[in-house]
């Protein structure tokens, strides 16, 4: 009698299978592509308004905004002088990898360099749902308290890159940054991390090396 071997393979969901086909196309264009992670405020927007002025004549950028509501966010992106759509959830606190379809199909992604797709404001479930991006990359500020990477471990640990914004607020509010900094370095040992103010511009610079250096490799591979 033969016997029965079991065969284990990790079954992807419908989500991960779509984030897949994303990062397929989005590969199949050259482009480098990030997911920005983040509670409301912590200056998401602010990143990517500084980073496309940085930026703008030296690399194409493209924007996702996620919100529940307005296109307030995809707005200042334009402003700022990327191309930007806006994808409204009616109530999801996260975006998901079949959102991001739909707008990538408002995108002309051959004329990209930077796809960055901004997240709704939430430090938990956006952390469950791959989109089909590159990097995610969590903004995390000052004012939110530095109790926040032991909280919400889950976000901290699956993220490929931390910013640290709103250090200009540091005289003003208490926050012990090796307390955050230990919780971080649990989760997550050695991760890319970029203390910067959007407000003052104070660090900006080594995180725009960062992107643009993630930047060239993609279009390098793509070329191949
Ligand atoms: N002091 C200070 N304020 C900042 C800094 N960066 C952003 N802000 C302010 O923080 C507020 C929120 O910034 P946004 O960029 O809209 O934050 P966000 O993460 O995109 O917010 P949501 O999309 O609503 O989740 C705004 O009032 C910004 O002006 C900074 O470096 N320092
Ligand atoms: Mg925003």
């Amino acid at each position: 009698m033969p016997k029965r071997i079991p065969v284990v393979e990790k079954i992807l969901s419908a989500n991960d299978r779509l984030a897949q086909e994303n990062r397929a196309r989005i590969d199949a264009a050259g482009v480098f592509s990030v997911n920005f992670m983040a509670s409301p405020g912590a200056g998401k927007t602010s990143l990517i308004e500084q980073t496309v002025k940085a930026l703008i004549g030296k690399v194409r950028i493209g924007m996702i905004n996620g919100d529940i509501a307005t296109s307030l966010d995809a707005d200042r992106a334009a402003a700022a002088g990327a191309t930007a759509v806006q994808i409204n959830t009616g109530g999801d606190c996260h975006l998901d990898a079949v959102m991001v379809q739909s707008a990538l199909g408002q995108l002309d992604l051959a004329q990209l360099d930077l796809l960055i797709v901004e997240n709704v404001g939430n430090l938990v479930c956006p952390a469950d749902f791959a989109l089909g991006t590159h990097k995610n990359i969590l903004v995390a500020s000052i004012p939110e308290g530095d109790d926040k990477p032991h909280k919400y471990p889950g976000m901290y640990r699956n993220v490929d890159a931390l910013v640290i914004n709103k250090i200009d607020l540091l005289p003003y509010v208490p926050f012990r940054m090796d307390f955050f900094r230990q919780g971080v370095e649990i989760l997550n040992p050695g991760l890319a991390t970029f203390l910067l103010s959007c407000r003052t511009g104070e660090g900006l610079q080594p995180w725009l090396d960062w992107l643009v250096s993630n930047v060239s490799g993609a279009s390098v591979s793509g070329a191949n």
